[in-house]
């Protein structure tokens, strides 16, 4: 009787001590519901930054501001949806204080709202206690009007993102108005993303006011989840979704080389059926580029990536920032009817992209998980080898890039790796390989010049039994030459590829872009790099025409000896 009468007891326990926190729950996610369903999603309605801002906090479920105000804050604090409670604090490190006990106890993010640097400051207190009991707080502070933080107005908080640091595991003040939703949502992300922690959000008063990025719309659709190793429900919802899509595409990054899930990408490739692209500005290659469901790299402006992506109602983004643009032409980010998931192995990446449902995993796992989960096509579909434009031969000594590829192609050894950098020959140079095996392709991963010629040493020290090709630019080899004596020093067998076009040539290209066609500083006449490589101690010569190229490339191979090879190049487009 006893035993039962504690056994009752423990269970009125239980009760009373979940219960609050279940039933909070189920109303929030009751009013997150409501809200969802209520919420203005037709495009192009005029939103302000501070109702897309208020509409996310309902979306993620925050439906309290833990705070203490002041003038930079009120215009966030404007038209606060009623759902929305306010719950004032008297002192910074009380109010931050509850939010942290909040968040601990209910296991949910807490969202705080200080008064710029002098509340802030106050808060650093308890912050010491949130950031070692990694408590999910989104801590956001008011600044002052933009264009007077430079001469330190009255109330502006200098340097803001810095305030934090030590005591936050993310902090940042968005770089324009248009950007804070996102930021938002990226902070609300990163508070409860693995390791958990406080997070700060400094935000310019007159942001608010500014109207909404049509793209946030994208905002509201987003999750995230993470999970070591995908379980075997996300699994089957995943490769029941590929299976269902009438046009599915993935889209592969880099990383998918970096792990070596190259093979399980094939499989899942052709199980699905699905058309195949990198995502933009490849640094490695993760899939064969002439297998018959490759499509090329992805085009690194919002605008085409959107143009491109349209054709498919399921994108599977795995192994890639969603997306690293580049050139910009702005735009809509997605077609309301294209389901994009974002299957990475980086928090970061994750938290910071402005659309997409965000999977964190284990990439290698997941891909393997998934092709032996999409069953294959029904119809077979053919898996042929795409061919090779027609290319054409030097003219006085003068290759087309493409030209030089189509002979690398042909003429290097099977299974040579390729590190390149060359700015303006990479659509060439994606039309002419022939690259299956992983570890076939480094690039700098930034862009950031100078990787090309150091890297090709790094890479054919690691890979001692194949060959390793650097391809650069007339421009690029300046930024990391050196490493011409590095190679001859410790005899790597690597071999160089100076194209010389004479200039810039992505820059010439990028003028023509931003229609500033008066530019300076773009032609780099007048280097010898055969002169340079014998000053370095590597044997060097210009190949003068085709045979010479071919005779050149079989020497300096069969040499085991480092070798550069200049060819002299007409200007392309990348
Ligand atoms: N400095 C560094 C360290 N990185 C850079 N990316 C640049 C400058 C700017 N830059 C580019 O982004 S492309 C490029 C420069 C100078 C021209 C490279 O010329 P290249 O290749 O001769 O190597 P192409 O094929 O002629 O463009
Ligand atoms: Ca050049």
């Amino acid at each position: 009787m006893a035993l039962e009468n504690t056994f009752i007891g423990l269970i009125v326990m239980w009760v009373i001590s979940l219960t609050p926190i279940e039933k909070r729950r189920e109303e929030d996610n009751v009013k997150t519901q409501q809200y969802l369903a209520e919420a203005p999603t037709s495009p192009g309605s005029k939103r302000t930054v501070r109702s897309a801002v208020h509409e996310l906090m309902l979306k993620h479920g925050v439906f309290r501001i833990f705070g203490n105000p002041g003038s930079n804050e009120l215009p966030f604090l404007s038209d606060l949806p009623e759902e929305i409670e306010y719950v004032l604090g008297l002192h910074e490190q009380v109010v931050v204080g509850m939010a942290d006990g909040f968040a601990q106890a209910s296991g949910e993010v807490a969202f705080v709202n200080l008064h710029a640097a002098s509340g802030t400051g106050n808060a650093m207190g308890a912050l010491t206690n949130s950031f070692y009991s990694r408590s999910p707080l989104v801590i956001s502070a008011g600044q002052q009007v933009r264009e007077t933080i430079g001469i330190h107005s009255f109330l502006s908080n200098v340097d803001a993102a810095q305030l934090t640091k030590p005591l936050t595991k993310w902090s940042c003040e968005p770089t324009s108005a248009s950007d804070v939703p996102r930021s938002f949502n990226e902070a609300v992300m990163q508070a409860q993303a693995s390791a958990p922690g406080p997070v700060y959000l400094s935000i310019p008063y007159d942001d608010w006011d500014h109207e909404a990025n049509a793209n946030d719309e994208l905002l509201l659709r987003r999750s995230y989840s993470e999970e070591n190793e995908l379980s075997a429900a996300a699994v089957e919802h995943l490769s029941g979704l590929i299976s269902a899509a009438m046009r599915p595409a993935i889209i592969l990054g880099s990383a998918v080389d970096t792990v070596g899930a190259n093979g399980a990408a094939v499989t899942l490739a052709e199980n699905s059926g699905a058309d195949v692209y990198l995502a933009p500005s490849p640094y490695r290659l993760p899939f064969p580029n002439k297998h018959g469901q490759f499509r090329g790299v992805l085009p690194a402006s919002i605008h085409a990536v959107n143009t491109t992506l349209a054709a498919y109602d399921l994108v599977l983004v795995i192994g890639a920032p969603v997306f690293r643009y580049h050139q910009h032409v702005p735009g809509q980010y997605l077609s309301d009817e294209v389901d994009l998931i974002h299957i990475t192995d980086d928090p970061n990446e994750a938290a910071r992209a402005p659309f997409g449902t965000a999977v964190v995993t284990n990439i290698k796992r997941a891909v393997e998980l998934l092709a032996e989960a999409v069953p294959p096509q029904e119809s077979v579909i053919e898996l042929r080898q795409q061919g090779f434009p027609a290319t054409e031969a030097p003219v006085a000594g003068v290759f087309d890039p493409a030209r030089v590829f189509a002979l690398l192609r042909e003429h290097a050894p099977t299974g040579t790796s390729y590190v390149v950098e060359s700015t303006s020959t990479n659509s060439d140079f994606w039309a002419q390989m022939d690259l299956q095996e992983p570890g076939s392709y480094f690039w700098p991963a930034s862009g950031g010049l100078g990787f090309g010629m150091p890297a090709a040493v790094g890479v054919q020290m690691a890979l001692a039994d194949r060959q390793v090709i650097g391809i650069i630019g007339d421009g690029s080899a300046n930024y990391g030459i050196t490493a011409l004596w590095t190679a001859a020093q410790y005899d790597i067998p690597v071999v160089f590829i100076v194209l010389k076009n004479g200039t810039y040539g992505a820059l010439r290209w990028f003028s023509e872009l931003l229609n500033t066609p008066d530019v300076p500083g773009v032609n780099v006449p007048g280097i010898d790099f055969v002169s340079l490589a014998h000053g370095y101690g590597v044997e060097a010569r210009t190949a003068e025409n085709e045979g010479d190229f071919i005779d050149a490339l079989a020497e300096a191979v069969a040499s085991r000896k480092p070798c550069l090879i200049e060819v002299c190049t007409n200007l392309t487009q990348p």
